[in-house]
């Protein structure tokens, strides 16, 4: 248990500098029964907690929120059992990290469904927790289609646990997947069974400049449709290149002046690069293209997607939003979105990029006060307009609870506060995160 303000510091602050308040203290369990201790104790002293994985989450849901909570650290859940090959399956600690998951997989020749751009720190739990998605949704769904079965401990102080990794097993409700997006409001994640994936070493990323965000949307369908081994689409809007470019002082790799850009990645475990080049050459013949097969030449190409989220933030405390919408509208979301901002606050920096193979749009704003909720409004009240999603991946945290009724109906809202307050009767999960 750390209670020294200076060692407490790093886990009262999230990755956006946005959310943050003192820890009351930081406990570090190591297992799960000391898990089931720990949100007995705090049973009984009426104490909320507050579980935290990578703290990489985006919406204010891992830190403290007044300075009375208790932070409960997955970092030291971090065992991770021998990897079953014969059903493709391992069973990890809540606080391991994906890039840890990921070599493990890889050791035994196999892979991890879920990538993401936090994979240094975002945790198992965690990232089970906020039904985390990234870039490799398109292929194999988001964490909670990795998930076959899972260890918590809920906030009743009673301990879970279905790791056995049955694929099949229709006994009642399934817990484990009630988790999966429940941003720690139910109970703590302690550990997993982790649906692993073949290993597709060959890999070929395409890097293409286009006229703008509609051309994008109708390539990634097509490619997505055309080459069976696509495994990202992503896109990124000219201007927020732009601003990339200017963060990492060098122009784009291609067409500097394109209206859009999007990253195409393949893999497969027989070379996926002629399909892919084929399939461009048909559905966009004169297409600017960098393409990269060697692994410091894809990661060269991945950066400039990779670095919109920091060069954002290199310019101040940024909004985020993270939106689903019908690949139908995307287009329309991305020119109204950035017009309506430009309007209404002018001299904001706005980027848009994002996962455009599932529909998933990040915005993130830059120069309004970042408690200006008429940011949200626009942004939001689109998005709902489009028939979209106030939340793709991040989840809801503090950040959208406030606009969780108008995404979510009465009913839903009301389901979702009677499984609260069934599996955490005293409401010392995470208070003031996701419900309103
Ligand atoms: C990404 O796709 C992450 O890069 C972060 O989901 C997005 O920072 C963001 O808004
Ligand atoms: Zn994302």
């Amino acid at each position: 248990m750390l209670t020294d303000p200076e060692l407490t510091e790093g886990y009262s602050v999230d990755w956006t500098r946005r959310w943050r308040a003192s820890a009351r203290a930081v406990v570090r369990p190591t297992t799960t029964d000391q898990v089931a201790a720990l949100v007995s104790a705090a049973r009984r002293h009426g104490v909320a907690l507050v579980p935290q994985g990578g703290n990489t989450g985006l919406v204010g849901g891992s830190v403290p929120r007044t300075g009375a909570e208790v932070v409960l650290s997955l970092r030291r859940l971090d065992a991770l059992g021998p990897v079953d090959v014969l059903a493709a399956q391992v069973t990890a600690g809540g606080g391991v990290t994906l890039a840890a998951l990921q070599g493990h997989a890889a050791a035994a020749g196999l892979a991890f469904g879920v990538d993401t751009g936090a994979r240094e720190s975002a945790t198992v739990g965690g990232m089970i927790a906020t039904n985390a998605g990234g870039v490799h949704v398109v292929r194999h769904g988001p964490m909670r289609a990795q998930v076959v079965g899972v260890e918590a401990v809920l906030g009743t102080g009673d301990v879970v646990s279905r790791l056995s990794g049955l694929v099949k097993d229709n006994t009642g409700y399934d817990l484990g997947q009630l988790l999966c997006g429940s941003e720690g409001t139910l109970g703590v994640v302690t550990g997993a069974r982790l649906r692993l994936v073949p290993d597709e070493p060959h890999v070929v990323v395409a890097f293409l400049g286009l006229a703008g965000v509609g051309e994008a949307v109708s390539l990634a369908s097509e490619l997505r449709h055309d080459v069976g081994r696509v495994r990202a689409l992503e896109v990124m809007e000219g201007d927020s290149m732009r601003v990339v470019a200017s963060h990492l002082g060098a122009p784009p790799p291609v067409a500097s002046d394109a209206g859009a850009f999007l990253l195409v990645e393949a893999a497969g475990r027989v070379d996926p690069s002629a399909e892919l080049a084929d399939a461009i050459a048909r559905c966009a013949p004169s297409t600017a293209a960098a393409v990269g097969v060697e692994r410091l030449d894809r990661e060269r190409l991945w950066r400039w997607r990779e670095a919109h989220p920091e060069a954002a933030a290199a310019l101040g405390v940024v909004l985020k939003f993270d939106v689903t919408l019908p690949a139908a509208a995307i287009a329309e979301f991305c020119a109204k979105v950035s017009e309506r901002l430009a309007s209404g606050w002018p001299g904001a920096t706005t980027l848009l990029y994002g996962h455009v193979g599932d529909g998933n749009i990040h915005v993130n704003v830059v120069g309004p006060d970042p408690d200006d909720d008429a940011v949200d409004d626009t942004v939001l009240d689109l998005v709902m307009a489009l028939g979209g999603s106030i939340s793709a991946e991040h989840g809801i945290g503090v950040a959208k609870k406030a606009w969780l009724t108008r995404d979510r109906s009465a009913g839903e809202v009301a389901a979702m506060r009677a499984i609260k307050d069934a599996l955490d009767p005293d409401g010392i999960m995470n208070p003031g995160v996701l419900l309103p």
